[in-house]
């Protein structure tokens, strides 16, 4: 098949997630085309399967926002005559899915009928979507997808409660490719990073209030009252600033590493005791998983769609949002003993499985031939 792949190219779950599809389906042989205004971070143009088409909305003084729609549509039309495109995958409804639409119809005009499967992924749904601003416009274009997902069964059922849903809404949850993670990074430099007491705590996100950041650091805090660790901060974004006054504040400034953005994230997760995400709001957490096929305990909130990830009790612990001190209590527990915390580490390893990519490619493929079948 060809498949276009529309997504967002920075750090973040709908990005990496419609990455690794893309590179995934490429490996079985089928011709991918990403479409979007810059090269995803983690895409290696390596194989003659992948193909990058970067979408560029030149810059003219009388408008005060960048039409990106109007470029992203016409670079869609554009792409799916030249390559023969046999299915649109949009990842991230707003406004991928919006600006797919205007594609199809366009194409239409010319007798070209290609079926777009649109991808949901959290925050185009539960924060930014929602909004009035955004409302109609997301609910059309979900109508008018083809064939609509849903990254978990959280999301779904939120998706359904906030908008005027009438197409069915399919779950495929996200994925991790172990036998890739197993073989990428064998180099393990944990003494880089701390000493052979220390316990290694680590929270990757973009930053965002959604995140609960400051809950991050009170939790370290108190767990480096018990025991000594370090705390590994991992990404950008607006609460970094206010998250390093408040580890200064709290005396702790000595203990905590911000890394920035990295590319490097499972040579951290490899020296990684005990990941945290105590998020407001999490469709599904893809760091979690990416923290548990890392042999990494999760302590999280159970916010959304967290609860079909991590699973109390066996590769961590979910407590409420806000609950500093239980989820505080509970990491504790986990790291207290070596034997405890080797429990959990298997633990966490076994639950990743279950999201291999092995189980979840066909999902997509078999979306993609329903989608055909349609048009
Ligand atoms: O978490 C973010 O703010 C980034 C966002 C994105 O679009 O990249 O992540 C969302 O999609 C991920 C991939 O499907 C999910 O794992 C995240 O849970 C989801 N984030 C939220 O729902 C807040």
């Amino acid at each position: 098949m060809k498949i276009a792949i529309v997504c967002y190219p920075t750090f973040g779950g709908s990005g990496v997630v419609a990455t690794e599809l893309g590179i995934s389906l490429a490996k079985l042989n089928h011709e991918v085309h990403f479409i979007t205004y810059k090269q995803p971070v983690r895409l290696n143009l390596l194989n003659p399967n992948i193909h990058f088409h970067e979408v560029n909305v030149p810059e003219y003084p009388l408008f005060h926002y960048q039409p990106y729609e109007l470029a992203l549509s016409s670079k869609l039309v554009d792409t799916i005559k030249k390559y023969k495109i046999d299915v649109l995958h949009v990842h991230y409804a707003i406004p991928h899915a919006y600006a797919g639409y205007m594609a199809k119809k366009m194409l239409a005009e010319e007798g070209i009928h290609v079926p777009m499967v649109t991808t949901l992924h959290g925050t185009d749904i539960t924060l930014v979507g929602n909004h009035p601003f955004y409302k109609p416009a997301v609910t059309f274009s979900i109508n008018k997808s083809d064939i609509v997902t849903s990254v978990s069964q959280s999301l779904k059922e939120d998706t359904l409660r906030l908008f005027d849903i009438e197409k069915e809404i399919e779950v495929v949850p996200n994925f991790i490719d172990i036998a890739q993670k197993k073989t990428s990074f064998t180099d393990c430099q944990r003494e880089l990073m701390a000493t052979p007491e220390e316990r290694i705590v680590t929270h990757i996100s973009n930053f965002r209030s959604v995140k609960r950041i400051s809950d991050v650091v009170d939790i370290f805090y108190n767990i480096q009252k018990k025991m000594p660790a370090k705390l590994l901060m991992v990404g950008e974004g607006p609460e970094r600033e206010p998250a390093e006054q408040r580890c200064k504040e709290l005396g702790i400034k000595d203990k905590v590493i911000f890394f920035g953005n990295s590319n490097e994230v499972d040579k951290i997760l490899c020296f990684s005791d005990l990941f945290l995400l105590p998020s407001e709001r999490e469709s599904f957490g893809l760091a979690a998983l990416e923290a548990m096929v890392n042999k990494v305990s999760v302590i999280s909130s159970n916010a959304g769609g967290i609860p079909e990830v991590n699973s109390q009790g066996v590769s961590g612990y979910l407590s409420n949002v806000g609950n500093v001190k239980e989820m505080s209590h509970n990491a504790i527990k986990i790291l207290k003993d070596d034997a405890t915390l080797e429990m959990f580490k298997e633990n966490a390893y076994r639950e990743a499985m279950k999201f291999d990519v092995s189980n979840i490619i066909p999902l997509y493929i078999k979306t993609y031939e329903s989608a055909l079948a349609i048009i």
